[in-house]
């Protein structure tokens, strides 16, 4: 064993040697050697991170009918680089068709981004009128507030034409977050069935599970066009519903307001008008600031432990008396299976019910609002 001892002592020395040869011929150390090896490694790592993290937003298209809340959420998308918006389409809902695609053109004018295509849709429900909503967002929409005109023209593509061409062309990478009535996202997708499995998420901005803002029963997305919603829902993919009563748990107030104001800019300025409108409106009408619907919903779509989400199988009722576009959440599962004796039903079994849904049940409003704020202030 002492022979060993020499042996190690010997080895080390030699090392040592070495070490001392080599910087003098004016080598690096093996030391030196490691650290620079590690170093460039960790510099490599967070470049290769920091370019795929640059280098894949998740590309969205937006289904809008804006909209003071559609315009917020917007601006949310457009100055989020976590986002690369592919598209915008317009969905008559809040206001017409063509007032809705004037909006939208000035909105996206607005933030500089004629880059983005925006295309008509649809110019009414698949089965009903059109239902507008200039009590809630001002006559033009917008809050009654005048943007300078649009120096972005409108795409010529018909707007459910466009969202297959995009879903088709960047297969399993498309996001669809439809913040208006479903009509153009149930012509897309009854036109082509087979985007179905080539869409990457769906986060829609309707329904509820506890009661609507149209009425008792209905949320004014679905409400505005149900035969399109129960399409959408039932087309076989995964929807994520973001609905009015978490929305309605979101509210922005005063006080955000007041920070909107403590900074300028073409957008900020825009959104503290829009905001300073719907705060009114809706203390008026008893609430405490102004849900913020479509906006929590893009907000989803780009961070879902924004909500807290579960799964459960959703229908759309088209046919109530008093429920017609209310978003009928199944809680349990599954549903009795009752059989004919006689006279009478009898519950046999239970019916395991298959979740098409993804729905919001809460949301860090806290969080959002500082999402939301830091990207419009200043800009
Ligand atoms: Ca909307």
């Amino acid at each position: 064993m002492p022979g060993a001892e020499v042996k190690g002592r010997d080895t080390a020395a030699n090392c040592r040697i070495i070490d001392v040869s080599m910087s003098e011929k004016g080598l690096l150390p093996v030391k030196q050697l490691r650290f620079l090896f590690v170093l460039l490694s960790f510099v490599f790592a967070v470049f290769v991170t920091h370019a795929f993290s640059q280098a894949s937003p998740q590309r969205v298209i937006i289904d809008t009918d804006p909209g003071t809340d559609d315009a917020m959420a917007i601006l949310l998308a457009l100055n989020s680089p976590e986002l690369k918006v592919e598209a915008f389409t317009v969905v008559p809902g809040n206001v017409d068709g063509r007032q809705g695609l004037e909006n939208a053109l000035k909105i996206v004018s607005l933030a500089g981004h004629c880059d983005v295509p925006v295309a008509a849709g649809a110019q009414h429900p698949l089965n009903q009128k059109l239902i507008t909503a200039q009590y809630w967002h001002g006559k033009n929409g917008l809050a009654n507030v005048e943007l300078p005109a649009s120096q972005c023209k409108a795409d010529p593509r018909f707007g459910p034409d466009l969202i297959l061409q995009l879903v088709h062309q960047y297969p399993h990478q498309i996001t669809l977050i439809p913040i208006g009535p479903l009509t153009n996202i149930a012509l897309a997708v009854s036109k082509d069935p087979s985007i179905v499995p080539l869409v990457n998420k769906v986060v829609i901005m309707g329904g509820s599970i506890t009661g609507g803002n149209v009425d008792g029963a209905a949320e004014a997305n679905i409400y505005g066009d149900p035969e399109a919603a129960q399409i959408v829902f039932n087309a076989g993919w995964m929807v994520t519903m973001v609905g009015s009563d978490v929305g309605e748990r979101t509210l922005i107030t005063r006080k955000e307001l007041e920070q909107l104001r403590s900074t300028h800019g073409p957008q900020n300025d825009f959104i503290a008008q829009l905001v300073d409108f719907y705060v009114t409106r809706s203390e008026k009408s008893g609430w405490s600031g102004a849900a913020m619907y479509d906006p929590l919903a893009v907000a989803i779509a780009m961070d879902p432990t924004l909500g807290t989400l579960k799964e459960m199988h959703v229908d759309v009722e088209t046919r109530g008396e008093f429920t017609r576009g209310e978003t009928v959440a199944n809680r349990t599962g599954y549903n009795e299976n009752n059989v004919l004796h006689g006279d009478h039903y009898e519950i046999e079994s239970l019916i395991p019910l298959q979740p098409n849904a993804r729905v919001c049940l809460a949301a860090d409003r806290d969080r959002f609002l500082q999402l939301f704020l830091s990207r419009i202030q200043g800009k």
